[in-house]
């Protein structure tokens, strides 16, 4: 039975659900993350990625997303990518089809678009609404657009075989050409058969400068479980990077066994889990009062 984990509530309920749907067909670990994403970016009810998720100051949605292979360090992604869904399926196809590791912007939708996808409108009315009330009110909207949780980031392991992936809209009312951390390999994901997976949601600035994914997969390799792995993550980053004691920055992390583990600077976060063939949520809260890990 492999681990699988997606991150927040609304949105990884649906990613799960639709990667465990996928596992129960038969599929490879790694597409059980991409149909899980690719699930969550469809669903126009999500305020949180590919349609119906807030657009930059445009008024534009630019989506990032990445896949990445622990069995040979393989990996894909996409950036600021307009109109494309989905964008975790470009990734992929960076990965596979490309010598490259990443594309952006323009370029990014012409491959999509090559590749047989045809560009879409993806804001919803709600959207639209959200944005001219933005338009209309930056101030009172500000810190709400840091409060919606536009990132689904999700770990998998099969028998020692880890991979990651993450799907994101970014920060809502962001700068036009903003990236975060979600498509950067070793930011927002990183898989590594020796040692484990770790991946990444909230504030892409300060996940990136950390490295965060790839310092947690490294903390694993070093013999820290998944939960210590993390923990020391959001330790370094709350010493290192006082923004992320202000705005939520979370890792997460699998080890080759299916341990898991998570951790989060500030609020509480959650996890969706399947592991033992169960489906089940977690809770953790910043600092001490950490939940442990199974
Ligand atoms: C970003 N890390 O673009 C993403 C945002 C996020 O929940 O995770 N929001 O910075």
């Amino acid at each position: 039975m492999p681990t699988i984990l997606a991150t927040w509530k609304e949105p990884g309920q649906v990613a799960l659900d639709a990667a465990v749907r996928a596992w129960k067909s038969n599929s490879s670990i790694l597409d059980c993350l991409q149909s899980g994403l690719a699930a969550a970016e469809d669903d126009p009810s999500l305020i949180a990625i590919g349609r119906g998720s807030l657009p930059n100051t445009d008024g534009e949605i630019e989506l990032d997303a990445s896949v990445m292979d622990g069995a040979d360090l393989s990996a894909g992604a996409v950036c600021a990518m307009r109109g494309i869904l989905p964008a975790v399926q470009v990734a992929r196809w960076v990965k596979d089809r490309t010598p490259h590791l990443m594309l952006a912007g323009d370029q990014a939708r012409r491959f999509a678009i090559e590749n047989g996808i045809s560009p879409q409108n993806l804001m919803t009315q709600e959207a639209v609404r959200r944005y001219h009330d933005w338009r209309n009110d930056p101030a009172s909207t500000a810190s709400y657009a840091h409060s919606i949780h536009d990132t689904v980031t999700m770990l998998g392991c099969d028998s020692g075989h880890v991979v990651a992936a993450s799907s994101t809209s970014g920060w809502a009312f962001k700068k036009p050409g903003r990236v975060g951390d979600s498509p950067i390999i070793g930011a927002g994901i990183f898989a590594d058969n020796e040692s484990g997976a770790a991946g990444a949601t909230g504030l892409g600035e300060e996940l990136w400068k950390a490295c965060a994914s790839f310092r947690t997969v490294e903390a694993m390799r070093n013999g820290l479980t998944p939960q210590e792995a993390c923990d020391e993550t959001v330790r370094y980053m709350t010493r290192r990077l006082p923004a992320s004691r202000e705005t939520p920055c979370v890792v997460l992390a699998v080890g080759l066994d299916g341990s898991f583990g998570a951790a989060t600077t500030k609020d509480p976060f959650h996890l969706w889990v399947f592991r033992d063939g169960e489906v089940f949520v977690e809770e953790r809260l910043p600092k001490s009062s950490s939940v442990s890990c199974h």
